[in-house]
């Protein structure tokens, strides 16, 4: 068997097991819910020659794939011939601790490059791990002798839909991307049905306006051989002609309705009539079915063809649910095959019953497929994954005690650490979308530089134009100038915030951007931490506390989205050296990989490490004149401390988050005088105080007595008659929870709608959270 015969052969494997996968999940397996199961059979059948290609024959161990999310029971299938998954996975498809429904790389245990799922973010993904993997291979420090590896992604045709595709796309272009292969599944179909005509040229057109090679599958070996045939040009013009609609039904209906259709509209009782009458029905539809996408040879052909030099894209024309009776019907997405089709195709493929699952059943020569496998490129005992040491903190930098803003701050941390020669600061990546000068990233940027593949330099200076930003380009530079757009924000700190897995060199990347636009990529934002990518974000400026500038730039529900996102530890100080200690602590956190214990009890973030983010602001406020010790570094690290402590009578606590700090401490003394019954939590975190609490309430639940939380700590001597305050400058229900903890009756102030133009305190005054609002709220908790 020649090379290309086997993995054809392969393919057949991995589009049985994928199909066989789908319908044992939702057909045999018992159904103790009710629940629908599902799983993609017609997407998945439209990529099996792709993959199969790909993985069996082109790909080495240094690529890294995105595979489109419904085509996961293929990636699965390929990788059980390989080998390198197992049964009970594949027979608890989408159960619980079974092979995912969308290859997950945190989830998965069969060697997923990169988590897909949400369509469109795995394609831009390829393209930032690409602009990654050429950034640390241009730095002195880097270790290059391993080789470079191709980003590929694999494409449904419907993800073109999602506009972070073409943002990604015009800044791959900006940045000289190369190094990327995107295969479409060009199958015409989406979700709903059948694509518009003409799309095609839209698709070519798009990727030549941003300078990739476009290669073009759409005509299969079967195809072009008969295009040779006396009469095979006018098969030749009626394929191009045909609708995709009429191709789709024509595809579902099978090799009669082929020829009754061909016959009628190019039979000449010549040439073509001969054409089609040396043909079967099953031989005919076979040939019509031959596309590009579906021809093993022309994609082994031209995948090994690509060069390295610019991107590559490959349309490859296909059949949704290719070989199956699913294909071309335009309603297949979530289709599925009876009982009776399956058996049917079982058989066409050698399959006989009970050996389902076997890897080698139905081939010719199963010994010979087995060492194919074995000697497959892509087929490594080493695993793919790489471990990069960790790089060393080097401390809290403290920034001074005049009065400051925790932007002003964050920019000066950054700039003490570049000014240090510490693997730290080499390693630091920073990233924004178009904000680096307002978000304080600039002298950082002055020291360090941006980076590109070849130098260019700050024309500004050379004509000697004042300026403070120095604008030097260099590939040892560490600043990756992005566009506005923030999805790509999130898609380059994902990339980068795995380049220790993905390339085995540890980066720690910094994105900032303006805190209210983190909805703008959120959902890039969420899947940079389902990957566990491993970055530090900042969010500024936040809240109505930015004043000027109204509404549709003050967050208010920034600090929820900080709390509830997984993977995302988050923290909103109120003075810059809670801020140094924070940082500090992240660089540590964002390389912590321990392993989470399997035990519920547990919250297994502090030994797991992840990304964090800080919600910081550009309002200057007085500093509180202190030194910082060990203990208060741990609790602001733990989420919270006592600003001013309770005394045994203590009747009111006001809980802050945030720049509100002076606010709550002036309303403290209004109300306290010198009595001091009134104490001041300064809360760091909301997040890791309220998933504290969580993790304790459930080890109890589990029978750990004596598990108990920061916050359960802080409050446990709280008059129970006391009241409870809390204010932020964002939702109030990031603290509302706090009343909850040991039953205090609480007044939770806050921001519940769009924000308005006006000085700080018109605004304060306006949403009730400034400090005679958070006085009136004490007094009337007095009163009750
Ligand atoms: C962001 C997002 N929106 C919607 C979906 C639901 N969805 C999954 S696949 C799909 C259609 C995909 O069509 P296409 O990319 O052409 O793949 P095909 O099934 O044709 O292979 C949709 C809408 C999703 N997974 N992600
Ligand atoms: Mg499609």
């Amino acid at each position: 068997m020649t090379r290309i015969d086997t993995i054809a052969a392969l393919t057949k494997k991995a589009l049985w097991l994928s199909n066989w996968m789908i319908h044992h999940a939702n057909h045999i397996r018992p159904n103790t819910d009710g629940v629908k199961v599902g799983g993609h059979q017609a997407s998945s059948a439209s990529m099996a020659a792709i993959m199969s290609a790909l993985y069996f024959g082109v790909l080495k161990p240094e690529d890294r794939v995105a595979v489109k999310p419904h085509a996961s029971p293929v990636f699965h299938a390929i990788q059980y011939l390989f080998g390198k998954q197992t049964l009970e996975k594949l027979e608890n498809f989408r159960a619980f601790g079974g092979a995912q429904s969308y290859p997950s790389r945190t989830k998965d245990t069969d060697d997923v490059d990169i988590s897909t799922g949400s369509v469109g973010l795995g394609v831009a993904f390829t393209a930032f791990a690409s602009l990654i993997q050429d950034y640390i291979r241009a730095k002195s420090w880097a270790d290059t002798s391993h080789p470079e590896g191709r980003m590929v992604a694999l494409v449904g045709d419907a993800e073109l839909d999602e506009g972070n595709v073409y943002e990604c796309l015009l800044e791959g272009w900006k940045h000289g991307l190369r190094n990327t292969l995107w295969v479409i599944d060009y199958n015409r179909q989406s979700l709903d049905g059948v694509v518009r005509e003409g799309l095609y040229d839209r698709i070519e057109a798009i990727f030549r306006a941003f300078d990739w090679t476009i290669v073009t599958l759409k005509y299969g070996a079967l195809q072009r051989a008969a295009f040779e045939e006396p009469g095979g040009d006018r098969l030749k013009a009626w394929i191009d002609a045909a609708p995709n609609a009429i191709y789709s039904a024509l595809m579902f209906r099978g090799g009669a309705a082929w020829r009754d259709r061909l016959s009628d509209e190019i039979g000449d009782q010549g040439d073509v009539s001969a054409l089609l009458a040396r043909r079967s029905d099953a031989e005919l539809a076979e040939l019509m079915g031959n596309l590009g996408g579906h021809c093993t040879q022309s994609l082994i052909e031209q995948f090994e063809a690509a060069g390295s030099d610019r991107p590559t894209v490959f349309i490859a024309y296909t059949v949704k649910g290719w070989a199956t009776p699913l294909a071309g019907h335009k309603d297949n997405h979530a289709g599925q095959m009876t009982s009776a089709q399956i058996d049917s195709l079982r058989q066409s493929m050698n399959v006989r019953e009970g050996h389902e699952w076997d890897r080698f059943e139905g081939l010719e020569n199963p010994a010979a497929a087995e060492q194919f496998l074995a000697d497959a490129p892509f087929n490594t005992s080493a695993s793919r994954r790489h471990i990069a040491p960790t790089v060393a903190t080097i401390g809290p930098q403290f920034v001074g005690t005049g009065p400051t803003s925790t932007q002003t701050a964050f920019g000066k941390v950054l700039d003490a650490i570049a000014k240090t020669d510490s693997d730290l600061a080499r390693r630091i990546i920073t990233t924004s979308p178009d904000v680096t000068v307002s978000t304080n990233l600039g002298t950082w940027v002055n020291r360090r530089n941006l980076y590109a593949k070849s130098e260019m330099v700050d024309i500004f200076q050379k004509e000697a134009i004042p300026s403070a930003q120095k604008w030097r380009f260099t590939p040892e530079g560490q600043h990756l100038e992005l566009g506005i757009a923030e999805m790509n924000l999130f898609l380059a700190l994902g990339a980068a915030g795995l380049s220790h897995s993905l390339f085995g060199e540890r980066l720690l990347p910094i994105g900032t951007l303006y805190d209210p636009f983190i909805s703008r990529g959120l959902d890039a934002l969420n899947y940079a931490c389902y990957q566990d990518a491993r970055f530090l974000l900042i969010g500024t400026p936040s809240g109505v506390s930015l004043a000027g500038e109204g509404g549709a730039h003050q967050s208010i529900a920034s600090p929820l989205i900080g709390m509830s996102q997984d993977g995302l530890a988050s923290f909103e100080p109120a003075f810059a050296d809670e801020l140094s200690v924070i940082m500090d602590w992240a660089f540590d956190y964002m390389q912590r990989s321990g392993d989470a214990r399997p035990d519920l009890a547990d919250w297994p973030r502090d030994v797991t490490g992840g990304s964090v983010y800080l919600r910081l602001s550009t309002r200057t406020i007085e500093q509180p004149p202190r030194a910082m010790d060990t203990p208060l570094a741990d609790d602001i690290i733990r989420g919270a401390y006592w600003l001013k402590p309770p005394t045994p009578s203590c009747d009111t606590v006001i809980a802050y988050q945030g720049v509100l700090a002076n606010e709550a401490i002036a309303a403290a003394a209004a109300i306290g005088g010198d009595r001091r019954n009134v104490a001041i939590l300064a809360v760091t975190s909301a997040d890791r105080l309220n998933a504290g609490w969580h993790a304790a309430q459930r080890a109890r639940l589990h029978g750990d007595d004596e598990a108990s939380s920061h916050i359960e700590a802080l409050l446990a001597d709280i008059p129970h008659r006391a009241g409870l305050v809390t204010v932020i400058d964002a939702h109030p229900a990031t603290l509302g929870w706090l009343g909850s903890v040991r039953g205090h009756r609480t007044m939770t102030l806050g921001v519940e709608h769009f924000g308005q133009t006006g000085t700080v305190n018109d605004l304060y005054a306006h949403f009730g959270i400034g400090a005679q609002a958070i006085e009136t709220a004490a007094r009337s908790l007095m009163r009750g």
